[in-house]
């Protein structure tokens, strides 16, 4: 049965530093604008909102922001290649790295308050923050990453320079001997074991990638597997790798360029062929209904992408996501479940 009565913390972080396409950061913002605090609290959370952590400071470089202004309406920037202030072609090594380690802190915050931490993003960078926050609580997490990417490029194999295609190289016990330590970075406890590791929704990932997840043996349903199995069978089937036993704590990373590119278009890294927003609730609603999810980010939600219409649409989208993730019922709700005024 679903689960609808959790205490839940809402942070936003405004991270965009981790890909090059300004306007991600008004992700949490056009999510939260959609009312989805609401709904949840109507669906019968007890909700604190602890509003976006301050890293903006930590990102801005004063004549980015100037660039932006002068572009005025809403139009989304390419960050110039100039601007990028990294080593080993990783870019923005120092911003993205303090931005998660506060992130890092108040996921670990909001879920010792005794509270699921849900994270609306911001790029999915972030995930390097809220996982090591998650797991510092519990050290036997679990992670579901929902994506079109398989995000685990390493310093050395990453061909865009990126940190959103490297979030999850971070985060996995394994793969440590192979990364490329980076001293901004070091405060990061890679704690998340290649078997509680499992991807859905894959159809874009690069060839060193592939390589990465067979030599670690990681669980990685992609589109062919969903459209061969359905996505009851994939979800049931990724939940039973990551525990066996049903019992560890999971995080889900929620990377809304899942979802297919035709109903998602106000995301950096849109993708084709990707899941329908209805397979996208199903699978939530069935993590949902372990009662087991402690954490979980929905990211990359660039509402400076598109049309406005587009962008409503992905907000949208994104909303019905955290709706499902969070037991709200399609069949609607039973009286007796209904919260008080
Ligand atoms: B996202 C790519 N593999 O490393 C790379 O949107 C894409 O968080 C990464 O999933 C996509 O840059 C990152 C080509
Ligand atoms: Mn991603
Ligand atoms: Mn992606
Ligand atoms: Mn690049």
């Amino acid at each position: 049965s679903l689960t609808n009565n959790l205490r839940v913390g809402v942070q936003g972080v405004e991270l965009y530093r981790g890909q090059n396409k300004r306007g991600v950061e008004l992700g949490p913002k056009a999510i939260r604008d959609t009312g989805v605090v609401a709904a949840l609290r109507n669906v019968g959370h007890e909700i604190v909102d602890y509003g976006n952590a301050p890293i903006m400071e930590m990102q801005e470089e004063a004549v980015l922001q100037e660039r932006l202004v002068a572009s005025g309406g809403r139009q989304s920037q390419t960050v110039p290649e100039s601007d990028y202030n990294g080593y080993l072609n990783v870019h923005y090594v120092k911003q993205v790295a303090d931005a998660n380690r506060m992130i890092s802190d108040w996921t670990s915050k909001i879920m010792r308050d005794g509270r699921v931490c849900l994270t609306l993003g911001g790029d999915h960078a972030l995930g390097i923050g809220t996982v090591n926050g998650a797991s510092q609580v519990h050290p036997d997490l679990g992670v579901l990453w929902i994506d079109a990417h398989s995000d685990i490029n390493t310093p050395l194999t990453t061909g865009s320079g990126k940190i959103h295609g490297m979030s999850v190289a971070f985060f996995v016990q394994e793969l440590q001997p192979y990364m490329t330590q980076l001293p901004e970075f070091s405060w990061v406890q890679p704690r998340i074991k290649a078997a509680n590791l499992a991807f859905i929704g894959l159809r874009d990932v690069d060839p060193a990638e592939r390589a990465i997840l067979e030599m670690l043996g990681i669980t990685a349903y992609s589109m062919r597997d969903v459209d061969r199995h359905g996505i009851q069978k994939v979800t049931e089937m990724a939940l039973s790798k990551i525990s066996q036993d049903k019992k560890r704590p999971i995080h889900v990373s929620y990377d809304i360029d899942s979802l297919c590119e035709s109903i998602v278009k106000s995301t950096g890294t849109p993708v084709p062929g990707g899941l329908s927003l209805r397979e996208g609730i199903t699978l939530l609603e069935m993590i949902n209904e372990t009662g087991r999810m402690v954490s979980m980010d929905l990211v990359e939600v660039n509402p400076l992408l598109g049309s406005e219409l587009d962008a409503a649409a992905t907000a949208q989208a994104a909303k019905h996501l955290i709706l499902g993730a969070f037991g709200h019922s399609r069949g609607g709700m039973a009286l007796n479940s209904i919260p008080k005024p």
